[in-house]
């Protein structure tokens, strides 16, 4: 691990400067005094007590958060960089969770540059595909979103709220006080947490579930295609989609951090008792909550090692879970957001991660060797007009240039300059039969397990005006390395739809028509979602 020097002081400033003033505080000035706490909140709606929805939502809160931190950092381990600009150049990154630096006397690709993680840590762990850890991850956040929309509600509903919403500005003086007590290793007088909670503690739940929640849920779609290359604005909200899924890492450490802290204080203010107040419900000093607590800490552990057995044993299925459940919700909310998002040419990245492996067939390499001059690109299946076309009818058909943000499914991003033939045109010339709803583009450059690559889209997605038939990168002809002499631009899609080294179009009835009936050779060989949008 490395971590620019400026960063690592932005990020400990906030912790160590805090506990640098309560240690002057206490040596100048003593330890503050607390105001004597009374027993419960006072007026009529005061809550008293842990109903059983709020303890069933709290370890239903833990179980999917686990889940959450987990597969994030799968997902972040298959691109172990973080960066403040949208670029990715390598170097730039103020974080780095992996010992290489991009070599620059040859082709390292993104994919190169994936590490195994621990399944000890990471779900699935080592370094089984993206895609998997990315199922568990949407899947996980739909049922913690829920149960978080659920424990709102009722918090609201009932009075609890009143436990967590500070209801005067005095509570910020009185956390500092108990702040300077904790920092200077001191204990102050708790009050019993069935009735209320102490000011720090007040104000640490409070930002747990009206701030931290929120940022997760807010910085999460930021680093979705589809919804930033239609919303310009949403990735401006924090800075760009990488200083987005920066704070979305960040933010996951703040919950990792709370979660430490909070288990402690559970545990040295009073564990039996704190443990039947929020397990049980009750507030004595019986040992069954703490038992009872244990054994559902314990079935977390155990629901995680099913969950790390079923995406190595059970992928295809947890991908079909998936489409059941993630895709509708996706297509319904992020579907329909066409992409329109365009850049300046100063906008244009200086480095565009590679990925995907060049093809080595002699065809390629022979048809590359006279620049593609006796390319023919076959357009076949269910249309009126199947055609072959060389690259300068192609050329002639047509030409749209656009500016756009590319979005790997790793996590990396880049701007580039695309011109190419759009999409829609080509379909007027083929008219797809009213039966045609996907097309296939087959590579000449083959899959990471042998076998040519290919990818599909639907016919809706392809006629989205930045869908293009690129043969321009930067406005050259587009080098080998990103897909000479045809790759594909959908910009409401990851990276991996894109196919590049087009070799042939086919249109067929649905993703079930070819491979293995997943959608693409990522999709059967990897389990992605054919679904790209986020
Ligand atoms: N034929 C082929 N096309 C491919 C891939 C591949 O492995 N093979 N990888 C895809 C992925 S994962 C990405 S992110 C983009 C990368 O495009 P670039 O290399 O131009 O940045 O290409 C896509 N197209
Ligand atoms: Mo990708």
């Amino acid at each position: 691990m490395w971590i620019r020097r400026k960063a690592l002081v932005l990020l400990l400033a906030p912790v160590v400067l805090p506990i640098l003033a309560a240690c002057l505080q206490r040596a100048f000035f003593g330890l503050p005094s607390l105001p004597p706490t009374p027993f419960e909140l006072s007026g009529a709606a005061a809550p008293s007590g842990f109903p059983a929805w709020l303890r069933v939502g709290h370890f239903v809160n833990f179980l999917f958060l686990v889940l959450l931190v987990r597969s994030g950092l799968q997902i972040l381990m298959d691109h172990p960089r973080l960066y403040g600009n949208v670029h990715c150049t390598p170097g730039t990154e103020w974080l780095r969770l992996t010992p290489v630096e991009v070599p620059r006397d040859r082709v390292w690709t993104a994919k190169d540059d994936a590490r195994h993680l621990s399944p000890w840590i990471g779900l699935p762990g080592y370094r089984h595909t993206v895609g998997i850890a990315r199922h568990w991850h949407f899947l996980s956040a739909l049922f913690w979103l829920g149960n978080g929309l659920i424990f709102v509600v009722l918090l609201f509903g009932t009075g609890q709220w009143r436990r967590l919403v500070p209801d005067s500005p005095r509570v910020l003086v009185e956390a500092w006080s108990v702040f300077v007590h904790y920092a200077t290793l001191h204990l102050p007088r708790e009050p019993n947490g069935f009735y209320r909670y102490n000011a720090l503690q007040q104000l640490a739940y409070f930002a747990v579930v009206f701030v931290l929640a929120p940022l997760a849920i807010a910085t999460g779609p930021s680093m979705s295609p589809a919804l930033t290359n239609r919303f310009r604005w949403y990735p401006k909200l924090p800075g760009n989609r990488q200083i987005g899924r920066s704070l979305h890492f960040l933010n996951m450490c703040a919950f990792v951090a709370f979660l430490v802290v909070h288990v402690a204080m559970v545990a040295v203010t009073g564990l039996v008792r704190n443990m039947n107040h929020i397990v049980l419900g009750t507030d004595d000093a019986h040992p069954l909550g703490l038992y009872l607590g244990l054994g559902a800490i314990g079935l977390v552990v155990v629901l995680n090692a099913l969950a790390n057995w079923a995406a190595w044993r059970h992928p295809r299925a947890i991908q079909h879970v998936a489409r059941a459940i993630v895709t509708p919700i996706m297509g319904f909310l992020l579907d329909r957001a066409t992409p329109c998002a365009e850049f300046q040419r100063a906008d244009v990245s200086p480095f565009l991660w590679p990925n995907g492996k060049m093809p080595t067939s002699e065809e390629w390499k022979g048809l590359a060797a006279e620049n593609f001059r006796g390319y023919r690109l076959k357009v076949s299946g269910l249309v009126e007009n199947p055609v072959e076309l060389s690259l300068d009818d192609i050329r002639a058909l047509g030409k749209k240039t656009q500016v756009t943000l590319h979005h790997c499914i790793q996590g990396w991003s880049g701007i580039a300059a695309w011109g190419g033939l759009p999409m829609a045109e080509l379909l007027a010339l083929v008219r797809p039969k009213p039966e045609a709803w996907v097309a296939v583009f087959y590579s000449f450059g083959e899959g990471l397990e042998g076998g040519a690559y290919y990818d599909s889209h639907s016919l809706a997605n392809l006629r989205h005006p930045q869908a293009l038939l690129a043969y321009e990168m930067n406005d050259e002809p587009l080098s080998a390395l990103h897909g000479a002499p045809l790759r594909l631009r959908v910009e409401n899609q990851l990276g991996f739809k894109m196919v590049k080294w087009i070799r042939a179009i086919e249109f067929v009835t649905s993703h079930k028509a070819f491979g293995e009936g997943e959608g693409g050779y990522n999709e059967d060989h990897e389990f992605f979602g054919e679904l790209a949008n986020i």
